[in-house]
């Protein structure tokens, strides 16, 4: 439907500010003509539904007419008031939703509302892939989890034990900003920290900051001295999944959450139960085949790189392997520069 794919690009224009709150596009229209559009600019900011509303010439021209919005408008108070009833005195009577909302404060309620104050609800089947995160999120209460590694043409991540290598060019690098951008954590494991010594921030600075998060099954190995640790900030906090609390003193803004055996699915379900939506898992081959072993991901976004390492290279997996193949499917295949970005989603 013509207004709805419209709204749909309203929705993602200010795609990724609207951070943990879904992005959302709503277009008035009347008698074939468009009276006004809107989306939701910013976290915290007004809906989607206010935004057009505010846009409209003349309140009055909206008498009778048609919304198109990409999600349920929601009929809670939160941190602004509902839209459903701004809807109903505006004098909206028709209302077309891309995608009843899967956020239990509102699920079914909205719709309840505008239905009975008379609004003529309509509910198409048109989810909007940006908010893949917050829909995984409320239905499964797991956060969206996604594996990433850049690897050689053979498999490999890193050429010789001990020592980073350098594999991607800078299009690849550019595109796992854009993932960081995206996610609300991301997490390795001690062997990625202690090799790469990463910041895990984006570089051009984040809207909305990551929590940063390693996990350690002897937490006194940890050199407090990496960036990591040195870059923690109340924004940007930095979360250690240990076994047991550290000897040292920790660093301000870094936490330690202790539990004996730390595994891919009670670290799923702790980042659910405090709130995130979306985890991005950036290695090494350990931490990666715990995730894959378990699996607990939803997709995997690999960088291959024209390279060869052999044999004796560590691949992007080690430790238990599979009882059987794992089926993923193909989402994406792109090229950047000398490298080629592959999505796959799991199907099973
Ligand atoms: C948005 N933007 O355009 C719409 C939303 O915390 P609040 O008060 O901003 O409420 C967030 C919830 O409101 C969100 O989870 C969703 O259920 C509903 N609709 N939220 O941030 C919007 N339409
Ligand atoms: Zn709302």
């Amino acid at each position: 439907m013509f207004y709805m794919q419209m709204a749909l690009k309203e929705a993602v224009k200010d795609h990724p500010r609207t951070w943990k709150n879904p992005k959302v596009g709503a277009v008035i229209v009347k008698d074939d003509q468009i009276l006004a559009r809107g989306h939701h600019e910013i976290f915290g900011g007004p809906h989607a539904e206010v935004n057009a509303i505010n846009h409209l010439a003349d309140e009055e021209s909206a008498q009778g007419a048609t919304m198109y919005v990409t999600l349920e408008p929601c009929s809670h108070t939160g941190k602004t008031p509902p839209c459903a009833k701004m809807i109903v005195e505006t004098g909206i009577t028709t209302v077309v939703i891309g995608e009843v909302d899967p956020n239990p404060l509102v699920s079914g309620k909205g719709i309840e509302y505008l239905e009975s104050h008379h609004v003529k609800v309509i509910v198409l089947n048109t989810p909007l892939a940006a908010n893949d995160a917050y829909r995984f999120y409320f239905r499964n209460h797991r956060p969206l989890i996604t594996l990433k590694y850049a690897m050689t043409a053979d498999g490999r991540i890193n050429f010789s034990n001990g020592q980073r290598s350098r594999l991607t060019g800078q299009e690849a690098f550019n595109d796992n900003q854009d993932l960081r951008q995206n996610t609300q954590a991301i997490l390795v494991g001690m062997n990625t920290l202690k090799i790469d010594d990463p910041e895990l921030t984006v570089r051009n600075g984040a809207i909305f900051s990551l929590i940063r998060i390693v996990v350690t099954h002897n937490v006194d190995e940890i050199k407090f001295s990496n960036k990591l640790f040195q870059t923690a900030t109340k924004e940007s906090p930095v979360w250690v999944m240990a076994n047991q609390d550290p000897q040292k003193t920790v660093p301000e803004n870094v936490k330690i959450i202790v539990k004996s055996g730390w595994t891919a699915a009670n670290i799923s379900e702790y980042l659910a139960d405090v709130g995130i939506q979306s985890l991005l898992v950036e290695g090494g081959s350990q931490v990666l085949n715990q995730f894959v072993a378990e699996k607990q991901f939803n997709r995997i976004v690999t960088y291959v790189t024209p390279l060869l390492f052999g044999n004796q290279a560590l691949p992007v997996l080690t430790g238990i392997g599979l009882q059987e193949p794992l089926k993923l499917s193909l989402a994406s295949v792109e090229t950047l520069a000398n490298d080629v970005k592959l999505v796959f989603e799991r199907s099973n």
